[in-house]
């Protein structure tokens, strides 16, 4: 084990209190989901359902936790980061919809939970997800904008993050990958864009939130970007390592589905040891913060050590 990864596995989380800022954080994110979504009753109510369905059936709320963090790291409030950080979360709810359908991994599980198309069916899951990326940019358009960041570039922000160069290219790079022997280098683009780039973007639209610098916002690129292929590489593993029931969705799905996983290319010890190399220049990149971004620093390491 190399120095640099020593450190990042040797962190000690408890030194900020992770557990009551992600329960109060949480709980601040479902108000205001609650509040930006239609009712459940609104017509036609069977989209509003489902569109809840997912959003409210459990996810960890990490992008959200990252987007509130990086604001407080720029001395930003959480009220001015709530509506960017809702609006991540609608994106990456929808996509996980989408990912879950019959065309593209087909899963039954999500969240604990069935997935939104075995609940409403195919034809209103797409519309679900649909409806959800839609919503994403309608809370964010509503944000006033900040001096150095204008509305523009805030929205900006989210369709580079979910378009067809990062999130969608990922997905299309993963499916067409599916059976074939991926290169690390290929495994690395696949990762970057389906898992990285949402994060990365979380991070950023805080730090935007809170009008940072342009060398806060850089830092936070380097944390965003870092910490989202760390994400990707323990997701990949604790699909190997964990039962269905302990990760609330399908485990083995990427041996099932003949995908490239980093375990699958350098092994589970070499992957492991990728991540804590990856969280710890996560880490480097928080220096320029001075000791303010405790949040962010407690958020990665947990995402290092998750076990779902
Ligand atoms: C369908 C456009 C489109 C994109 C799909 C997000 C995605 C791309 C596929 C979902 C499957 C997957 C492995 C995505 C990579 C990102 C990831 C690990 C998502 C799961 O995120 P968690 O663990 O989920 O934060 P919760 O449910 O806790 O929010």
């Amino acid at each position: 084990m190399s120095r640099t990864a020593t450190r990042a596995g040797a962190r000690n989380p408890t030194a900020f209190d992770l557990k009551s800022y992600l329960e109060t954080r949480t709980d601040a994110v479902n108000r205001a989901l609650d509040r930006f979504l239609p009712k459940a009753t609104t017509r036609p109510a069977t989209i509003h359902q489902a569109m809840r369905y997912s959003l409210f059936a459990g996810g960890k709320r990490m992008r959200p936790a990252i987007c509130l963090a990086a604001a407080g790291a720029c001395g930003g409030r959480d009220e001015d980061a709530m509506p960017l950080a809702c609006a991540v979360e609608c994106i990456h709810t929808y996509s996980l919809i989408h990912d879950d359908l019959p065309a593209m991994d087909d899963d039954d599980y999500r969240r604990g939970k069935l997935t939104n198309h075995k609940v409403f069916g195919e034809g209103i899951a797409i519309l679900a997800g649909d409806a959800l990326l839609t919503q994403a940019f309608e809370i964010a358009a509503k944000c006033k904008g900040w001096a150095r960041y204008s509305h523009q570039q805030i929205i900006l922000e989210l369709t580079h993050a979910s378009g067809s160069l990062q999130l969608i290219a990922g997905q299309v790079a993963d499916l067409e990958g599916e059976g074939k022997k991926l290169s690390a280098s290929e495994l690395r683009y696949i990762h970057e864009r389906k898992t990285s780039a949402l994060l990365c973007c979380s991070a950023r639209l805080g730090g935007m939130s809170a009008n940072c610098s342009s060398a806060q916002l850089e830092a936070l690129t380097t944390f965003g970007y870092n910490v989202g292929l760390a994400f990707q590489i323990i997701d990949d593993i604790l699909d190997v390592t964990q039962t269905s029931e302990q990760l609330g969705k399908t485990a083995g799905k990427d041996d099932a589905a003949q995908k490239a996983t980093y375990p699958s290319i350098v092994g589970l010890e070499k992957s492991r040891k990728i991540a804590r190399e990856l969280t710890e220049r996560a880490f480097g990149a928080l220096r320029v913060f001075r000791g303010k971004a405790q949040a962010l620093e407690a958020l990665a390491t947990h995402l290092l050590h998750r076990d779902r």
